[in-house]
Order: structure tokens, then C-alpha cells, then sequence
């Protein structure tokens, strides 16, 4: 058979056409490029939109992202609860241009070069913006491969994905309770917190709302009571619940570095999993403080978005699970690099995955998890009927494991019909300010 029967038999015509190259060249192209694809034509992208919907009143937000086949599609997770709408914006306007008329298969190069088609960037609107159309084709790729991602990546290391679950409550037997009941559905890992974060319903003192200092909605957040009422919680459920049990526990950044460092060795003796983000991002360099003073695992990341935020912390051995927002970081092409930097220091993985993640990014990260040797624990959330409806498909927990279905790609679609029918709610989703009793802003 010469090449132009080859040719013909595959039907690239519209190959040739595609590639944009004539004569003996076009040819040649057109053969490689059949025998890389074992005969798949080239595709490229034609659309590429945002897509919101709030079916548990939480701002999720999708990339879909259409190809040249009629039918083919992938779609990626862009979730940005605090500010939807400027991703929407970042991707219809900025990205989808962008990417239109481009190789469907080209996933890292895309990445590279979309990345600095803004020049600036690492920001978490435009990482967001980039993870959506980043997942999208991961997402293709599988379809067009008829494997699941994990496949693409290298198979499977665990036959599901071991996760926590988070259990709390304002009093000490609602905790014990909540962590019995998450242990009798068969959880092994078991977050705990007491109240919100930070027992913001411990503290008394809000003198800055007697002064009118703020505005009187403005939450209070006084250190002393959150590291009292933590410990306290610690020991209760312990002592209630056993020692066989994992527990977690997420500081989430709130109190001053001395104060984390003491609160990590106090809660030493209840050997938790990890403790989470007990610093701030702008603190990072009192990690070596940290590490020098408890043996406490030490899980961070969420709130990173550049490379430069989680190099130094692996490479330098200052925390054991690295705990990033894949949608945040700029997508899966990302997030793989990072599990296969932490390999080498054996950090373990702790994906991000809280109610703000949209299923489809849900399912990444089961899919990251399935194939890296260095997984650590997944942060899990149970879809209620609503969302379950408007992402067919989605990863199911059972028995304190996160289970994917074997469909090509990450095996979970949209229903963009029902999507539309839970439009987000109507105050923009910023977080309010939350004070020190004499009004000074406390981070996050
Ligand atoms: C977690 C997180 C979340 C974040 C939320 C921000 O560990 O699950 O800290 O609860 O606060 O995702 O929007
Ligand atoms: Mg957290």
C-alpha cells in the first residue's frame, strides 16, 4: 500500500487538511501522525465555555471544552467559589480564543503556552481558568483512548482511594457522636474540628463590635479558647473513641506562628494523621521552627499558587503531605509534577477536595490518587441527589473509599440543561471579615 492509500484507508483527508501541509511532507506528517494515533484523525478544539451551576448552593464551575469530532468533549474543573464570575470571564473571553483552532492532543504544550499568554500569572483566577481547560482534555484524551485517566498515568497502585471525612460539632458529645457514626460507616481517617474553623463560637470577647468598629455581621476569633477547646476535643475523642482511629484536624491558618507551633506539640500526644495548614502562606518561613520542634505530620499547601510555594517545603523535608487545590495549582498536568517531586522526598499527596470542588474535579483527583505510588489521603464530600443528577457519573464513597467509574476519560459528564436549573445564589460568595477582639483582621 503507498502512502496515499494509506491515507485514504485511515480517512485523513481531512487530516491533511488539518495539519495545513501539502505534497511528500503532508504525506509523511499525515503517516507519523496515523501510526502515533493508531489511526485517529487529528482534531482540534472548537469551544471552549465556562459553565456554572449551584446545585448544593455551592458556586461550581466546569470548562467544557468541544472538539472537531461532533460529540467529543471533556470537561475540567475551574471552581473559584469566592469569585466565580471572573473566572467565567477569564476563560470565555480570554482563554477560549485562545485555544480555538488548537491540537486537541497537545495537553502539555497547550498548558506551557496558555500559561504565559497573560504574561503575569499563577494567580488563582487564571489558574482556575487554565485547570478547566487542562482537565477537559485529560478528559478527551481518555474518550479518545477508551481508558479511564488513571490508565494514561500508569495504571492503578490501590484498588480505590482510602479518604477522611469531617466530623465536628459545637459540644464535645455532638463530636464524639458525629465521629462514631463516620467510624460505623466505615471511616478510618476522620477530620475533626470543633465548631468552624477556628471555634469562632468559643470566643466572648468581640469588643471591637462594642466600639463599632466593622460592621456588626463581622465574626470574632480569639485565640486562647480555639487551642483550649481544640485540645480538649482532642482528649475527649480519644478517650471516647479509641486510639485505632486516625484523627485530622485542619488549623487553618488562623492563629499567630508561636501559637500553631505550641498548639502542633500539645496535640503531639494524640498522634494525629496530619495536622493541616497550621501556617499561614505568608509564615512559610517559620516551617523550619516547626519541623525543629514536633514530630506532628504536617499537611500544607491549599491556599498555594505558585511552584515556588511547594519546592522549597518538599524539597527541604519541613512537611509530610502536600495538600494542594488542583483546580488552584492550574490543573492535572500540574498536580502530577508535584506527586512525582514528592516522591522523591516521600511527601504523600492530601488533594484539596472540599464541597468547592465540582465533581469532575472530584474525580481528578481520584485518578491522580489511583496511579501515584506517594498517596497520602483524600479529602472526601458526599454529592447530594441534586448534584448527582447534573453530574452523571460522579465518584461514589463507600466505606470510607472514593470509587471512580471505568468510563473513558474521568467518567463524569454534565447535564447542562439541569445545570441551568441551579442558578448560583444571589450574594457573591466572599468570605466576611473575621477579627481579633480589638478588631484586627485574622487570615484567611
Ligand atoms: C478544607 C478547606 C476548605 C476551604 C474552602 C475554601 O480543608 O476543606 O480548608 O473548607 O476553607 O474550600 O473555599
Ligand atoms: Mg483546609
Amino acid at each position: 500500500m503507498n502512502r496515499r492509500d494509506l491515507i485514504q484507508s485511515l480517512g485523513l483527508g481531512a487530516a491533511l487538511g488539518a495539519l495545513k501541509l501539502n505534497g511528500a511532507e503532508s504525506g509523511a506528517a499525515a503517516e507519523n501522525y496515523s501510526k502515533a494515533t493508531k489511526g485517529l484523525p487529528p482534531l482540534k478544539i472548537e469551544k471552549v465555555k465556562a459553565i456554572l451551576t449551584a446545585p448544593e448552593r455551592i458556586r461550581l464551575c466546569v470548562v467544557k471544552v468541544e472538539t472537531s469530532e461532533p460529540g467529543l468533549y471533556g470537561l475540567g474543573c475551574a471552581t473559584f467559589n469566592q469569585r466565580p464570575l471572573t473566572v467565567v470571564t477569564a476563560v470565555n473571553e480570554y482563554l477560549a480564543p485562545f485555544a480555538k483552532g488548537r491540537d486537541v492532543d497537545g495537553i502539555e504544550d497547550l498548558w506551557q503556552n496558555a500559561y504565559t499568554s497573560s504574561y503575569w500569572r499563577n494567580g488563582p483566577v487564571l489558574n482556575n481558568a487554565l485547570c478547566g481547560l487542562d482537565q477537559a482534555l485529560w478528559d478527551i484524551k481518555g474518550k479518545r483512548a477508551n481508558m479511564p485517566v488513571y490508565q494514561l498515568l500508569g495504571g492503578k497502585c490501590r484498588f480505590a482511594v482510602p479518604c477522611y471525612t469531617h466530623c465536628g460539632g459545637n459540644d464535645l458529645k455532638q463530636i464524639e457522636a458525629s465521629v462514631k457514626g463516620a467510624m460505623e460507616r466505615g471511616f478510618r481517617h476522620i477530620r475533626i474540628q470543633r465548631g468552624g474553623y477556628g471555634s469562632p463560637q468559643l470566643s466572648r470577647r468581640a469588643d471591637f463590635k462594642e466600639a463599632g468598629f466593622g460592621l456588626s455581621r463581622d465574626s470574632l476569633m480569639e485565640v486562647r479558647p480555639y487551642i483550649k477547646g481544640t485540645l480538649e476535643m482532642f482528649e475527649h475523642v480519644r478517650s471516647t473513641c479509641g486510639d485505632e482511629i486516625d484523627l485530622l484536624h485542619d488549623i487553618h491558618e488562623r492563629i499567630p506562628p508561636m501559637d500553631a507551633i505550641n498548639l502542633c506539640k500539645q496535640l503531639e500526644k494524640y498522634h494525629p494523621f496530619f495536622v493541616e495548614d497550621p501556617l499561614a502562606p505568608e509564615d512559610i518561613g517559620y516551617f523550619r521552627q516547626l519541623r525543629q520542634q514536633t514530630c506532628v505530620p504536617i499537611a500544607m499547601g491549599e491556599l498555594y499558587n505558585s511552584p515556588h510555594e511547594w519546592v522549597g517545603l518538599m524539597s527541604e523535608r519541613l512537611i509530610d503531605f502536600i495538600r494542594v487545590h488542583i483546580s488552584q495549582i492550574g490543573g492535572l498536568s500540574v498536580a502530577r509534577k508535584i506527586a512525582a517531586l514528592g516522591e522523591w522526598f516521600n511527601v504523600r499527596s492530601a488533594w484539596h477536595g472540599p464541597g468547592d470542588v465540582s465533581p469532575v474535579g472530584h474525580a481528578a483527583n481520584a485518578h491522580l490518587d489511583l496511579a501515584i505510588w506517594n498517596f497520602g489521603i483524600q479529602e472526601s464530600v458526599s454529592f447530594n441527589q441534586r448534584t448527582q443528577e447534573v453530574f452523571p457519573g460522579c465518584p461514589t464513597l463507600e466505606k470510607g473509599y472514593l470509587r471512580i467509574n471505568e468510563a473513558p476519560g474521568f467518567g463524569v459528564d454534565l447535564n447542562e440543561e439541569l445545570a441551568a436549573k441551579y442558578p448560583l445564589p444571589s450574594n457573591p460568595g466572599y468570605w466576611e471579615p473575621i477579627r481579633r477582639p480589638d478588631g484586627t483582621a485574622v487570615r484567611p
